[in-house]
């Protein structure tokens, strides 16, 4: 598979040996390992390592910025359970993916960032190489684990620990440092081949202990009003089955976190996302599947979690996850289709549903909270509030529960969360565990590349412009993505001044603007909408033309709120009231 020995004119007294090197080693490493899609940005000294790589048959997706790129391999490795692939420059194209990367470890989402780097030998002594940078130091405290490769003959090692490190116990970013030198070293290509390492059961299941599971059997049993929350490290686990058949045996209600929307349809029975207050308040055993009691959980306590005594029942494959917060009445540790088998085989006869008292009241909260939402989705106003947009792309999901929906903003994204329902798993992903902005056109690229399914993307303005010059990256692809901008001519609400009258507000954009011209700029469609009507037509029809499509939706500006629903967490001077 290596490029031959240069064939010189004259007739050699021996034949040379054949050999490879660094670009073919890192190639065919990712290769035996199952890898198809990079996802990156070329440049030195990887540019030739991505054309080498489309050149053999891998899907190498070029991005206008690493960020992206980085953002897509790390949700591509969220929606397969093989870690994304993210290949930059040295330096600044390295520093540009590292937000990605980071943010993929804080989310659990299996990714390796390959990047080129400079001259060790000039980087160590701080000789000023070209992009000169420690990166490998640099990404250590960012990722779950962080390699060098100096030697071709250590390639194969190389990329078998970094697949291993980003899939195995709790998925994460790894950083894997590619000197330039190493790439065009050459070695023997039969051992060279030999080197490559097949990573074998790179996730192996991590099956529970036995008592563990009767301990977290013997919480439920004893639950007058349980209450089961799934993350998105439950829909990670790719469990679907096994999930769904835990929830019906055990009767219990359930409440997705926002990217575990659709593992079981937010439409199911059981589902109490349309009484989440009342289900965090009121319950008084919660079993967690792959949700963390982070700053989205308000930490497992405080007035979110009511005053009745509550027990926890904790599934993840992290045993220090584990009282992060509060007290984990019976940790289970494995994965979560090992752990939820176990429970489902614990389950005997003698299950009992828990009691209707709980889930009638559960059923009676959610139908007056869906009723009193109605008529707000139903309103047309022109121009279109939240609810007015919201409610029509709701339709459009419900018709089209394949579609992949991707989320950002505030406003924009809080809103939708509540208000679209999912029907599939892994089909909603939004700004994750930090609420990062920029993901938007990155996630509906790989979303797109990695599933072939259709994509919808629905962002704020703001939201939009941390990312929006990937829509040519769409066009370019030809991908079936359809973008949906809530314009309401900012960050939050377009209706801010600047008190001294000399500048734009700081959380307001252009008045008026058309992003939709931005699309049209590179051959793909573009369409302004001022209605629900006119919205869920255009959305239809780019869904079924499976064109790049950019829709601009005309928000009023003064529709939303200041930081969506997540206010409280916005310090307030009390000064400023004066
Ligand atoms: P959410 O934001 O949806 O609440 P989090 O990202 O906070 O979800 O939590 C995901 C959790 O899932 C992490 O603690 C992670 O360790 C765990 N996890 C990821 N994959 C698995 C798996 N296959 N088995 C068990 N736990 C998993
Ligand atoms: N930078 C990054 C990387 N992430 C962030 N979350 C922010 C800044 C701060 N921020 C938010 O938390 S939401 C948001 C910013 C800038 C944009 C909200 O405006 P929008 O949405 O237009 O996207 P709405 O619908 O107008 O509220
Ligand atoms: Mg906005």
């Amino acid at each position: 598979m290596g490029p031959k020995a240069a064939t010189s004119e004259k007739p050699a007294a021996t034949e040379e040996p054949e050999l490879t090197d660094g670009f073919h080693l890192v190639i065919d490493a990712l290769k035996l390992n199952g890898i198809e899609t990079i996802y990156g940005v070329p440049g030195i000294p990887i540019t030739d390592l991505g054309r080498m790589a489309q050149a053999d048959g891998l899907r190498v997706i070029s991005f206008r910025h690493e960020q992206n790129a980085g953002n897509a391999a790390a949700i591509a490795g969220y929606l397969t359970k093989k870690p994304g692939i993210c290949l930059t420059v040295s330096a600044p194209g390295f520093l540009n993916g590292l937000t990605a990367l980071a943010n993929a470890t804080t989310n659990c989402f299996p990714m390796i960032l390959i990047s080129g780097s400079s001259e060790r030998e000039i980087v160590d002594l701080q000789q000023g190489d070209y992009e000169e940078m420690d990166q490998l130091a640099i990404a250590k405290p960012l990722c779950k684990a962080a390699f060098r490769v100096l030697h071709a003959a250590d390639i194969g090692i190389g990329v078998a620990r970094a697949i291993r490190a980003a899939v195995s116990g709790r998925p994460g970013g790894v950083y894997l440092d590619l000197p330039a030198k190493l790439l065009s070293q050459t070695m023997n290509a039969v051992a060279g081949k030999k080197s490559l390492v097949k990573v074998i059961d790179a996730a192996p299941d991590q099956i529970p202990a036995k008592h563990a599971v009767q301990r977290a059997l013997d919480v439920l049993k004893n639950a007058k009003r349980p209450l089961i929350i799934f993350g998105k490290g439950a829909s990670y686990a790719q469990a679907d089955d096994a999930i769904r058949e835990l929830v019906e045996k055990s009767g219990i209600p359930f409440l997705p976190m926002s990217m575990a929307k659709g593992l079981l349809p937010d439409t199911h029975p059981q589902c109490a996302g349309a009484a989440r207050s009342t289900v965090l308040k009121d319950s008084d055993v919660v079993m967690l599947i792959g949700a963390r009691l982070n700053w989205l959980l308000s930490h497992g306590k405080g007035k979110t979690w009511g005053s009745a005594p509550k027990k926890f029942i904790q599934i993840d494959i992290e045993p220090r996850e584990m009282d992060s917060n509060i007290e984990i009445a019976a940790p289970l540790v494995g994965d979560i289709g090992s752990c939820v088998t176990a429970l489902l085989e614990g389950m005997d006869s003698t299950w009992q549903a828990p009691p209707a008292e709980w889930t009638s009241a559960i059923k009676a909260k959610k139908d007056e909270n869906i009723a009193k939402m109605a008529p707000r989705l139903a309103n047309t106003k022109s121009p279109m509030d939240f609810h007015g947009a919201l409610g029509a792309l709701r339709n459009v999901i419900k018709e089209r529960p394949d579609t992949i929906l991707v989320n950002e903003g505030a406003n924009t994204l809080d809103l939708a969360r509540g208000v679209i329902d999912m029907y599939q798993p892994r089909k909603r992903l939004d700004v994750g565990t930090w609420g990062i902005m920029g993901i938007g056109t990155s996630f509906a690229i790989a979303a797109a590349i990695e599933t072939g399914k259709p994509v919808l993307a629905v962002e704020g303005d703001s939201a939009f412009g941390f990312c929006g010059m990937e829509v040519e990256t769409i066009c370019r692809y030809q991908l079936p993505v359809c973008i949906v901008i809530f314009n309401n001519d900012g960050i939050y609400r377009g209706t801010d001044t600047d008190p001294t009258g000399r500048d734009p507000a700081t959380t307001v954009f252009v008045k008026g603007s058309r992003y939709d011209k931005m699309m049209e700029a590179f051959g793909g469609v573009g369409v302004n909408v001022e209605s629900p009507a006119e919205l869920k037509r255009a959305v239809d029809e780019a869904l079924n033309s499976g064109k790049p499509t950019l829709i601009n939706a005309v928000i009023d500006p003064a529709a939303g709120t200041e930081s969506g629903r997540i206010g409280n967490l916005n310090p307030q001077s009390v000064l400023k009231k004066k």
